[in-house]
């Protein structure tokens, strides 16, 4: 194939043109688009959710501002740069409905994507342009460098370490902002806004105080900088909470689209068709009018937040570690059997649900009948290795919170309580039931293994990892519990299920 007509294969501005006349594409000239926001992450989450609100809104004339320019800060990121080039920056979106309806998408939001490794001039440039009005970021967990012990900035981090020494020369998402923000702050720019995108509770207060924290230090070793005052006083850091759930593009999603499509993207995003997106409204320097595409603003998205992370994070990881010993494969595979489904809302009913607040205008029972739907979404294909990947991170946020309250106040955490001990089954073995070998990836995945490792000589030395369980083991409460949890785990011939139906 000559690459003219290979050129004309690809999904790309020159052959939106050709696309099957069902398929929705950017309505709007993508040549009269300006990058108001500049996102840095540009993974499957942020391309089925914030890039989607961008799309729908860029349709509505008036909002030509509010396009994105995608910046890849990890190694890793250069082949997504390169599709992305190919492809003008366009991309397939496959959105995948319960009942089976597909809905089939090109989203051109994005204008532009820089690799940050080879580029961090362009990059300070690009944030420091008046046409950026926000920054947003979507740099899980891990890109925050938050200490799981302390909370507070890590500074031992060796990246935060160069970039707190070499200002002019960043490495991490704070790195750069604080580069760009120095340089508005000395041209008496406006600051932009700093806008969380992740999964984290008070994303933005956290974004916020590891900001602080960082430029503090920078300020401290570079006297002549006063960064982080300024920045206390002018950029405003919104929390939100996020949620659609979105798998790993398999070989199966490259090739519905070229099916589908009649044309190739080599990393189309499928995803589900639910999505929320709640943002408080405070924003530095404007923001895009995202309410009129189904985002939320509110004055405290606490209540949504706790909601979100305790019901359908919390559940993911429930079915996530129990169905994998089971030897389950993915999240819609472990709902659809009945005893997974009913422990399931069990742990949600019994141990989660009285520690919500009432929230006007969401029925409870209700959003956990739609988890429920969303979870079994038969065409959604979303692994429990993703489910259960980082669970160090997850777990404390998602469920260990969630036992502490109980505790706190005498309530029965029995069915938490399991799904903490088949996590140190799992780090331990590393094999499901059947003895085969389970995909893990965690950024503690050496510290977990060595911890459980110990169990047949110790009960409870999983819980000894206190950056993670804190003082659980000393709560007769739980440990008395875990024991019992662990003896059935570790038992000869122990069935998971069967646990599960001893401990509802
Ligand atoms: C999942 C989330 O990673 C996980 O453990 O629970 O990625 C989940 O799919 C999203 O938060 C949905 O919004």
């Amino acid at each position: 194939m000559t690459s003219d007509s290979l050129k004309k294969t690809i999904l790309n501005q020159q052959t939106l043109a050709d696309l099957p006349s069902h398929i929705d594409r950017p309505t709007y000239d993508r040549s009269q688009l300006k990058a108001g926001i500049v996102h840095i992450g540009v993974g499957g989450f942020h391309r089925a959710h914030q890039a989607v609100y961008c799309n729908e809104l860029l349709k509505n004339p008036g909002s030509e501002q509010w396009a994105v320019c995608g910046i890849g800060l990890l190694e890793n990121n250069r082949g997504l740069r390169d599709i992305l080039v190919k492809q003008d920056y366009l991309y397939s979106l496959v959105v995948r409905h319960p009942n089976g309806q597909i809905d089939n998408k090109v989203i051109g939001s994005m204008i532009d994507f820089i690799f940050a490794p080879d580029n961090k001039q362009i990059v300070i440039d690009k944030l420091v342009h008046s046409d950026t009005k926000i920054v947003s970021l979507t740099i899980t967990e891990g890109g925050y460098n938050v200490h799981p012990a302390t909370g507070e900035l890590d500074v031992e981090n060796s990246d935060v370490v160069h970039d707190i020494t070499h200002p002019n020369d960043p490495k991490t998402a704070f790195g750069y902002i604080a580069a760009a923000l120095k340089v508005r702050k000395d041209q008496g720019m406006k600051a932009f806004t700093v806008q969380s995108c992740d999964n984290i509770q008070h994303n933005g207060a956290v974004t916020r105080k590891m900001l602080l924290s960082f430029t503090a230090l920078q300020d401290a070793k570079h006297p002549d900088r006063e960064l982080s005052q300024w920045i206390a006083e002018h950029v405003q850091f919104p929390n939100a909470m996020v949620d659609r759930i979105t798998p790993v593009t398999t070989k199966a999603d490259i090739d519905y689209v070229a099916q589908n499509f009649g044309l190739t993207d080599e990393w189309p995003i499928t995803c589900e068709s639910f999505s929320q997106w709640v943002i408080e409204d405070n924003f530095s320097d404007g923001r895009p009018n995202w309410d009129n595409v189904g985002a939320q603003f509110v004055p405290d998205v606490t209540p949504f937040e706790k909601m979100k992370i305790r019901l359908l994070n919390a559940g993911h990881s429930v079915l996530g570690l129990l169905g994998s010993i089971h030897g389950y494969a993915t999240i819609d595979e472990t709902i659809s059997d009945k005893d997974f489904a009913k422990y399931l809302r069990a742990f949600m009913d019994l141990e989660v649900t009285p520690l919500l607040d009432e929230l006007e205008g969401i029925d409870l029972n209700q959003y956990k009948d739609t988890l429920i739907e969303r979870f079994a979404n038969p065409n959604i294909k979303d692994s429990l290795a993703r489910i259960c990947s980082e669970s160090s991170a997850k777990l404390p946020k998602f469920l260990i919170a969630t036992i502490n309250e109980n505790l706190a106040v005498n309530r029965d955490c029995s069915l938490a309580v399991l799904v903490i001990a088949t996590w140190c089954l799992y780090s331990d073995k590393q094999v499901n039931q059947a003895q085969s070998q389970l995909d893990i990836q965690d950024a503690m995945q050496t510290e977990l293994a060595e911890y459980a490792h110990k169990t047949a000589t110790d009960p409870l030395a999983f819980l000894k990892l206190s950056s993670l369980f804190g003082d659980l083991i000393n709560q007769p409460a739980f440990s008395l519990l875990y024991n019992d949890a662990i003896k059935s785990l570790y038992a000869q011939n122990s069935n998971i299920k069967n646990i599960m139906h001893n401990t509802l």
